[in-house]
This record gives structure tokens, sequence and C-alpha cells, in this order.
């Protein structure tokens, strides 16, 4: 087919906190062949390790605001560089102009996926989210519960519910998105690689990216 390529395919996720982006990520991996580098993931990885840029992140995550571009970018250049050679989705970043600004003088997008769930809903979820924090996979006590509760479906380690999904940083984390995703979004719709998805549910969602990944990038054989 025409459409599948041989070269490294660069994908991007973007999406209010709780819209999903995690949620369709782990199947875009499950389905496609791409690394997947979440910027919240990579911080609360640095976090959990007590870094100096995780010790820092977490004053900035836990007040619901973003972590500074510079810190933010170095972060992500970084661990993108170890994957170059394979396909990724990366999922939440950028989420200032500058970070997109940064990001398109080393990668070039081929996709950016933009998630477009009403505010309503978000709000909900939110507060039946539990994290496994070392691999970042998220479970919802009423979407998709683990199998016992409180504890990871993989691993059998414990589940969290993440400091920042209290109702206060979770408004500021919709105000902060709201405040600077327009901008973004015009951004990468000048560079003709924006795709938006709208809708309610997780599920009537993934079948339309699914379908539009699958005309430009190879599934996975096995
Ligand atoms: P994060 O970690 O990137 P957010 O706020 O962007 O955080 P979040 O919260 O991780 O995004 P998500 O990945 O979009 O949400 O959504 P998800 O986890 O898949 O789904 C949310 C919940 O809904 C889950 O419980 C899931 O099971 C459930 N769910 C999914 N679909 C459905 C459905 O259809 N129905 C129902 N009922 N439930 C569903 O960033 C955190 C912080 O890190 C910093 C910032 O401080 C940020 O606030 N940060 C950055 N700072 C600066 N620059 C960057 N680029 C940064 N990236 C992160
Ligand atoms: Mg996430």
């Amino acid at each position: 087919m025409s459409a599948i390529r041989a070269k490294a395919f660069r994908a991007i996720i973007l999406g209010a906190p709780a819209s999903g982006k995690g949620t369709i990520s782990s199947r875009i991996v499950r389905d496609f062949k791409m690394k997947h580098l979440s910027g919240g993931d990579l911080l609360r990885s640095q976090i959990s390790a007590k870094t100096d840029v995780g010790l820092l992140a977490k004053t900035f995550m836990d007040k619901g605001s973003l972590v500074p571009d510079d810190v933010m970018s170095t972060l992500i250049i970084n661990e993108l560089a170890l994957i170059k050679q394979h396909s990724w989705l990366l999922d939440g970043f950028p989420r200032t102009l500058k970070q997109a600004e940064i990001l398109h003088q080393q990668e070039h997008a081929d996709v950016v996926i933009s998630l477009d769930v009403p505010e309503e809903e978000i709000v909900q979820r939110v507060a039946g989210r539990w994290t496994h924090i070392s691999s970042g996979r998220v479970y919802n006590t009423e979407f998709n519960p683990p199998k016992v509760p409180g504890v990871d479906d993989v691993t059998g380690e414990k589940l969290i519910q993440r400091d920042d999904d209290k109702p206060e940083a979770v408004r500021k984390r919709l105000q902060t998105y709201e405040a600077n995703i327009k901008p973004i979004l015009d951004y990468y719709n000048h560079h003709g690689v924006l795709k938006l998805f709208e809708g309610r549910f997780t599920n009537e969602i993934w079948p339309k990216v699914h379908e539009f990944l699958s005309e430009k990038i190879p599934p996975k054989s096995n």
C-alpha cells in the first residue's frame, strides 16, 4: 500500500486533562509499531526517583500548573533521542507554543491527533481514575476497573490516585489547557498535520483514530 511508509513515523496526541490521551495511546501502541512517550508519566517517574527535576516538577504539578518550558523540553528531547530509530507517539507534549517550536527544531510531526471531549465528562472521570505510576497504566472505577480494586492487573502492585487529580488542581489544569491550546492547534494546522477527533467516550473516538492511523502506518503483525 502506498500510504505505508518505511521511515520512522512521528505522532503527537493532545487533549485536555483526562480526555483519554493515555487510554488511546495504549491502544495505539497495542495495534501499531510505536513507542509511547508521555510527558506526565516521565515527570511522575522523575518524582518517584526523587531527582532534582522531579522535585522541581512536583511543585508545579501539584498545583495544576505547567512545568517550565525549558525543563520540560530538555527532558522530552533527551528521551526522544533514545528512541529516534523508532516510530513514536508523544502524549501531552507540546503544551505551549514555545514547546512546539522547540520540538520542531529537532523533529517534524507527521500527524497531530487532538482529542476534543466535553468538559463535564472530564470532571466526572478524574474522580474515578487510578494510576500505576511506574508503567503509566490508567484505570477508572467505572470505565475500565482493575481486576482487583486498587491493584495493577499486570504487576500486582498498588494503584494510586494522583495528587493533581484533586478538584482544585483539575480546575486549574483545565484552565491552563484552555489558555494554551489554541496557538498550538493553529501551529499544527498551519503545518497541515492536525487532525481533530471529537466525542464523549473513548470507545466512540478510538475507531476513528484507528482508521486514520491505519492509512498511514503499518499495523503490528504479532
Ligand atoms: P499529564 O499526566 O499529561 P493531563 O492532565 O494532560 O496529565 P491526564 O490526566 O494524564 O492528562 P489523559 O491521559 O488525557 O489524562 O486521560 P486518561 O488517563 O487516558 O483518562 C482519564 C481517566 O478517564 C482514566 O481513569 C481513564 O480510565 C478514564 N477514561 C478514559 N476514557 C473514558 C471513557 O470513555 N469513559 C469513562 N467513564 N472514563 C474514561 O500531565 C500532568 C501534569 O504534568 C505536567 C503538568 O503539570 C500537568 O498538569 N506536564 C507538563 N508541564 C509542562 N509541559 C508539558 N508538556 C507537560 N506535560 C505534563
Ligand atoms: Mg495521561
